[in-house]
Order: C-alpha cells, then structure tokens, then sequence
C-alpha cells in the first residue's frame, strides 16, 4: 500500500493514512487502500481499531481538492460514492473504532472522523467543514453525522459559517471525548508530544475496550448504531435481540462465572475468546 499502513498490537490495530506531504487528504487511491485495509482486518484476532494520520500537523485536510476539482458530474457522483462506502463501511465496522485526530480534520477529514466510533485529538486539532467556501455541500455525511453528534443548532452555525474550530471547542460541543497535550517536565522540557500522548491514549483506551467481552462490544455497537436510525420502541427490540445473542456464548458464562466465582477464584481480567 502506498497511502495506509496497518500495525496490530494485540488486540488493537492501527491504521495510520499516509500521505502527509498533501496533509493525508483523501483522493481516490487512499480511499481505494482504507477500503482494502479494513477489509483485511483479521477479525478473530482484532477487538477494536485506531485511525489516525501520518505527521503531527495533520489528521486528514479533507477530500483532495485538486482531484476533485476537474470532477465531471458523473465523476464527482462516483468520487461521493466510494467516500460514502468507505466511511459507512468504517462506521459499520463490526468492531469499534477510535478516531485519533492529530492536527486538521477538514472536511471529509472531519467527516471521517465522525464515521468512527470515539474521537479523541491533540491539542492542536482543527475541526472543521469548509466545503460552502468552496462551493459544495458537506458530501460525505457532514450533514448527517455533525448534526446527530453535536445538534442541528450547532452543526447548522458550524457548516453554514465554514468556520474552523479548536479542539477545546471541539471537546466543549461534545465533537470529542479528550484532548491530549504534551507533558513537560519541571524544567519546562517536553517529555512527550501532545501526539505522542494521543496515541498512548487512544492505544489505553482500546485496550481497555479489547480486554471486555468481545461479542458484547460488538452487539453494543450495532445495537446503539441501529437504534439510533428508528423509533424508541423498534430500538428496544434491536437491543432485546442483541441482549439475547450475548447468552450461551462462551464469554457471557465466562464473564458472570467470574462474578459469581468465590473471592478466591476471581479473576482481575477475565480472558474472553471471543466465542
Ligand atoms: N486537498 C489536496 N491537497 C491539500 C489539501 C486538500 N484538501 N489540504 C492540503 N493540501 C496540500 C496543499 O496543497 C499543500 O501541498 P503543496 O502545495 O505542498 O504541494 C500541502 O497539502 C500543505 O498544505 P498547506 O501549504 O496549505 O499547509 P498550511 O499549513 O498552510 O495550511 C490547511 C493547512 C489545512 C489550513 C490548508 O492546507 C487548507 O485549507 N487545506 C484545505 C482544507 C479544506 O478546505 N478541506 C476541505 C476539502 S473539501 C463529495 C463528498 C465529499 C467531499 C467532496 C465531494 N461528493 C459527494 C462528491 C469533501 C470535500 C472536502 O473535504
């Protein structure tokens, strides 16, 4: 692959787009490899994934704007497209995934994240939708997805105004869970970057979610996804049926078995398989 690489680290894979001398803005070739890569996830193995952008200016600075600009409109169409499948394959995903926003998130960079499950950012993160300054709409679910997470009020202010915002903005509107930034030490010396300590983070917290029952976090995914598209009353049946799913399953007898276990037999992890 040119523009993605691919590292598992137990559990936890990370996929780091990489093109960062265009700020890993997306054209058809990058979107073509996120589309291969997470189709290769091996997902006996993996229990949650990290996305993030190579270079610590920048998460993704949106669509690739010159690719697009000689878009015919049947073109344009099939650029959508293959954005769309790619980001709704991502928000699909049977597995969660973090978003590790390093820098600018333009876009469909923003759109991207927004695909994923959790966001988190360094402390020079920029969110933003800028697309009516460039004389297109919001075309890989920026309408749909901001406003679901933030609110019509605001995602409306955000993409009318194509005004970027900063990552405490970001966090302030609920865009992200976290922001990271780098630590110094008492001498004012960075001991590590804000990046640096996104990552470690974002590596913490998917470890965190990989170490819980696996077919749980799955159903949990897919229940919140698929409740969030009906009724209350259809979604209390998506989530009874994924509820039922969980039982009989090797990790839901593992899982109370512990709890249940005399003080001396429990364990502090317990080890889920996943079946
Ligand atoms: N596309 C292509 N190249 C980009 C790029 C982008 N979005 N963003 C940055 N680059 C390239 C720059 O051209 C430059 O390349 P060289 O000149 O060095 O070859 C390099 O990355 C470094 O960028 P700058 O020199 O501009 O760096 P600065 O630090 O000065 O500025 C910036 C950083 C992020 C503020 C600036 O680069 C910028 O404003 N970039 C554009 C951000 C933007 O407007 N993003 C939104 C793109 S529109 C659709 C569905 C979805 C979409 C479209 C259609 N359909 C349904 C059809 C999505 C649209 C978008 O995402």
């Amino acid at each position: 692959m040119e523009f993605v690489t691919y590292e598992q680290e137990g559990y936890v894979g990370i996929v780091t787009i990489n093109r960062p001398k265009a700020l890993n803005a997306l054209n058809s070739a990058v979107l073509e490899e996120l589309e291969a890569t997470f189709k290769a996830v091996d997902l006996e193995a993996t229990r949650c994934l990290i996305l993030t952008g190579a270079g610590d200016k920048s998460f993704v600075a949106g669509a690739d704007i010159g690719e697009m600009s000689t878009l015919t409109k049947a073109e344009g169409e099939a650029f959508g497209k293959k954005g769309n499948d790619v980001f709704r394959m991502i928000e699909t995903f049977p597995i969660p995934v973090i978003a590790a926003v390093n820098g600018f998130a333009l876009g469909g960079g923003c759109e991207i994240s927004m695909s994923c499950d959790i966001r988190l950012c360094s402390d020079n993160a920029v969110f933003g939708q800028p697309e009516v300054g460039l004389g297109i709409t919001p075309g890989f679910g920026g309408t749909q997805r901001l406003a679901r997470l933030v609110g019509a009020g605001m995602a409306k202010q955000l993409i009318y105004t194509a005004r970027n915002i900063k990552a405490a903005d970001a966090y302030r509107i609920g865009l992200v869970n976290d922001v990271f930034k780098a630590t110094v030490d008492e001498e004012g010396n960075v001991t590590a970057t804000a990046q640096e300590n996104l990552l470690a983070g974002a590596k913490k917290m998917a470890a965190g979610i990989a170490a819980n029952a696996p077919i749980a976090v799955r159903n949990c995914k897919k229940a919140i996804n698929d409740g969030l598209q009906v009724n209350i009353d259809e979604a209390i049946v998506i989530e009874e049926k994924l509820f039922g799913d969980c039982f009989e399953t090797e990790d839901q007898k593992a899982g109370m078995g512990n709890f249940l276990a005399p003080k001396d037999k429990k364990v502090k992890v317990v080890p889920f398989q996943n079946k």
